[in-house]
């Protein structure tokens, strides 16, 4: 397999550096986004900070009296966070990262990945003299600072960015992998929390090198075998998952009029297990999970009626969307009392089929401690 060239751009305290975005009098002083809870006035947790309030002990989630605490006396500013503000500026940084992609994943409000492999040719070297382009341009652009990992795949780039912010640029070349990750606390890796931190101490292995020599039979004993075999490849700096374009469609749905009007629910599962089918045939296509189900009824008088249901799971099957799909309108009729003259099906809540290593970081959440 080729060497792969990947980048992750982390945006620099993203909601404070964009509250200094619109108000540079502040980036002065400690800027403490919260989100207030409204019970009382000091009640909530902090979102995130700017360099200057991280000095004094500023942390994301930490309750907003503390923040008050650890920077009384001292003239900061506390704003409340403004979600739809922040979405506006990052919708105009992945515009400018997204054109110097091969392929391009944004993995959060502040955050993508990017597949420069054919762009860079391969080279690593290529890839910092692209990645410092990129941060010329958000800053002359856009006025903001990122932070930028290169590794060969998600998992060392995801570190790399870690390795050096505000404003960083940490370059992992395939050869340094080992020599990078080894030294490291076993929790940075992804998906090793405080728990699994612990048990992994109990087993004697406090870093990433300890965590890779440490014998693969026993650590599928003690973690199970999905885990324990991601641990080991994730220990050795593996990790396959490609760099994918997140599906921006939001639902597939059909809709269709009755031969007759009817509230008969074998009848009308005749014509919405046909709908299920089609529905059914685009997400294979589009190599799809949904896990959320819908379905509309309109009635005689043109009222239309819905009823929907969240799976537990994403899934791809005919045999549920048909099953919950019969349950939904079983509800509805039983719930209204006209006949219906159109009916329809939808899915939505999408996600991209994952398969192998994808399915198992999909799962592990982002580290919480
Ligand atoms: P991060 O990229 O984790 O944090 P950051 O951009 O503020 O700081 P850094 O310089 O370390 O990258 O998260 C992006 C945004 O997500 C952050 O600006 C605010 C929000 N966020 C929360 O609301 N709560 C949290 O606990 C975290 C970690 C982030
Ligand atoms: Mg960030």
């Amino acid at each position: 397999m080729q060497t792969r060239v990947v980048m992750l751009v982390d945006m620099d305290y993203f909601f404070a550096q964009c509250e200094e975005l619109r108000n540079p009098v502040i980036s002065v002083k400690p800027v403490v986004v919260c989100v207030f809870s409204g019970r009382s006035e000091d009640s909530g947790a902090v979102s995130t900070s700017n360099y200057v309030a991280r000095s004094y002990g500023v942390k994301s989630g930490m309750p907003i009296y503390l923040a008050k605490k650890k920077l009384e006396n001292i003239d900061a500013a506390f704003l409340p966070v403004d979600e739809k503000y922040y979405e506006e500026v990052s919708a105009k940084v992945m515009n400018v990262l997204r054109k110097h992609a091969d392929f391009f994943e944004q993995a959060g409000i502040d955050e993508a990945f990017l597949d420069v492999t054919q762009k860079t040719s391969g080279q690593f070297q290529e890839a910092r003299e692209l990645a410092s382009k990129m941060k010329n341009e958000l800053n002359t652009q856009l006025k903001l600072t990122c932070s930028i990992g290169i590794g060969p795949n998600k998992l060392v780039a995801k570190i790399a960015t870690d390795e050096r912010k505000p404003d960083g640029l940490t370059l992992i070349k395939p050869e340094q992998v080992q020599e990078f990750l080894s030294p490291m606390n076993v929790g940075r890796l992804l998906g090793v929390g405080t728990r699994t931190r612990e048990k992994m101490q109990c087993l004697g292995i406090n870093t990433v090198g300890e965590l890779a020599r440490y014998d693969t039979q026993e650590l599928n004993e003690v973690f199970g075998r999905t885990m324990g075999t991601y641990f080991h490849r994730a220990a050795l700096g593996v990790d396959d998952e490609p760099v994918e374009e997140r599906s921006e469609i939001e639902s597939f749905s059909r809709i269709s009029t009755l031969k007759q009007d009817s509230r008969d629910l074998n009848f009308i599962m005749e014509t919405a297990e046909r709908l299920c089918s089609e529905i059914h045939d685009t997400i294979v296509n589009e190599k799809t999970n949904f896990k959320t189900i819908g379905v509309i009824a309109i009635l005689k008088d043109l009222s239309p009626h819905t009823r929907s249901k969240t799976l537990e799971s994403p899934t791809d099957s005919l045999e549920v969307l048909k099953k919950n799909t019969k349950k939904l309108f079983e509800k509805l009729f039983t719930e209204t009392e006209d006949e219906a003259r159109r009916v329809g099906v939808r899915v939505s809540n999408l996600s991209k089929e994952q398969k192998g290593q994808k399915q198992l970081t999909s799962f592990i959440q982002k580290r919480s401690d």
